[in-house]
């Protein structure tokens, strides 16, 4: 039988609904069931218990008999998780960070991903592992128990203190390896461009539409955790589309940091395909998107795609949007003209003259350009064509004098 977890909502900002929706989704997204939700109106925070003692004994009488662990729909101080937990009959208690991670830990494929995970639940772990005896093994691990493990969780700081030099250095040498990888891409290939945007909006299905791949779609928050590469072209010119993990609300600023040199990697591009769901709350979608990409300081040329116009067929969106769906397959022609035309400055019309005993030499150069028109003359062929910019060297010897 999965876990129920009961949810604690504050009401504070602008869209608690929003926030709520979403931790329902990530308990979902944990393999656990909902089970009810307090919501919470915050005046002041209670230093030692977040919520109010009024408030406190409401839950403890709501929870009565029931079997729940409860999430706390935001970030709890290693005390304040103690004394709820404490305070609730010794119940778990988990905030919306403990749960990300949790999610984090379920779906980390690659190495460098687990190793990433394992050291940001260390790092978020570590400090609220003062407690004493039981409530220590029960403020360790998030749902169920996965990641870092209660058992592991129990044994003593000193030995959690190593376990993350030991992650933290073998994520330097991954993360060497990845940028030499990534160096080597750029080489070969013309244009990077990353799919960024809010979790679930629909990224991976349009990876797998533009470049015919095969990978993880999931009706579910965080199905992409490690970015994937995959080559596609566009007027014969090949791309490469990064696809990446997704964004949420007051993601946790712990877990952008974990992320940190994968993203920025991912990020290190020459496009950014801003992916938003027609169907959904798209505009707190694309202000959470945009000011992580802020945080991330990433300033590279965007593109604000709508996905999923098939569920929104009337809605009407800013006009300088791409309007798509991954789906049925519909604008993606647009959406390549647009990327095209948006990358347009890395490309050049020129005119090349090919004597015919440099044919072969010229030959060789095949796939880094696209013909438009080839003249044959007496000494020669003349040849117009469109070159990226990066290969501009290589087609020096035979511009037109
Ligand atoms: N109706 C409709 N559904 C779509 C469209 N694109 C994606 N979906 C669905 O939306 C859900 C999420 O799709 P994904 O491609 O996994 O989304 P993602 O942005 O990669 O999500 P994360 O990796 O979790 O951040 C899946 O159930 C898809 O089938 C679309 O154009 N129309
Ligand atoms: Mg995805």
């Amino acid at each position: 039988m999965s876990e129920a977890v009961y949810v604690i909502q504050p009401v504070e900002g602008e869209d608690p609904r929003v926030l709520h929706d979403e931790a329902v989704a990530l308990i979902e997204s944990a393999g656990a069931d909902y089970a009810g939700t307090l919501y919470q109106r915050i005046r002041e925070v209670n230093p030692a218990t977040y919520i109010g003692e009024g408030k406190l004994a409401e839950l403890r009488e709501r929870l009565e008999g029931l079997d729940v662990t409860v999430l706390f729909n935001g970030e709890l101080t290693p005390s304040q998780t103690a004394n709820l937990s404490k305070a609730l009959g010794d119940r778990k208690i988990i905030d919306r960070t403990t749960l990300i991670l949790d999610i984090f830990a379920l779906r980390a494929a690659s190495s460098e991903g687990k190793l990433q995970v394992e050291l940001a639940q260390l790092k978020y772990l570590y400090p609220r592992l003062h407690g004493k005896g039981g409530a220590l093994s029960r403020l360790g691990g998030g749902i169920g128990t996965r990641g870092p493990g209660e058992s592991k969780l129990e044994t003593d700081r000193r030995h959690i203190r190593a376990r993350i030099r030991t992650l933290e250095a073998r994520l330097k040498e991954t993360e060497l390896r990845r940028m030499r990888r990534t160096e080597r891409r750029k080489k070969e290939l013309v244009r990077t461009i990353a799919l960024v945007g809010y979790t679930n909006t629909g990224k991976s299905t349009l990876l797998n539409a533009l470049t015919g791949s095969d990978v993880l779609v999931k009706d579910a928050l965080f199905a992409t955790l490690d970015p994937t590469a995959r080559a596609f072209e566009i007027e014969g010119f090949s791309f490469l589309l990064v696809d990446t993990v997704g964004f949420l609300q007051a993601l946790p600023h712990s877990l952008i940091e974990a992320f940190h040199s994968t993203l920025e990697s991912a990020l290190n591009c020459d496009l950014a395909l801003i992916v938003c769901d027609a169907s959904g709350p798209y505009e707190t979608q694309l202000r959470t998107t945009l000011s992580t990409l802020d945080e991330l300081s990433f300033d590279a040329p965007r593109l604000v795609v709508m996905n999923k116009c098939d569920l929104a067929p009337y809605e009407i969106f800013p006009s300088d949007c791409v309007k798509i769906s991954a789906k049925t397959g519909a604008g993606l022609g647009e959406l390549k003209a647009r990327i095209f035309s948006e990358l347009k400055e890395a490309f050049r019309e020129t005119t090349f003259f090919v004597p015919y005993r440099d044919m072969a030499a010229f030959g060789s150069l095949r796939g880094l350009y696209r013909e438009k028109k080839a003249t044959y003359l007496e000494e020669g062929a003349e040849i117009e064509a469109i070159v990226p910019e990066v290969y501009s060297e290589k087609f020096a010897p035979f511009l037109k004098k």
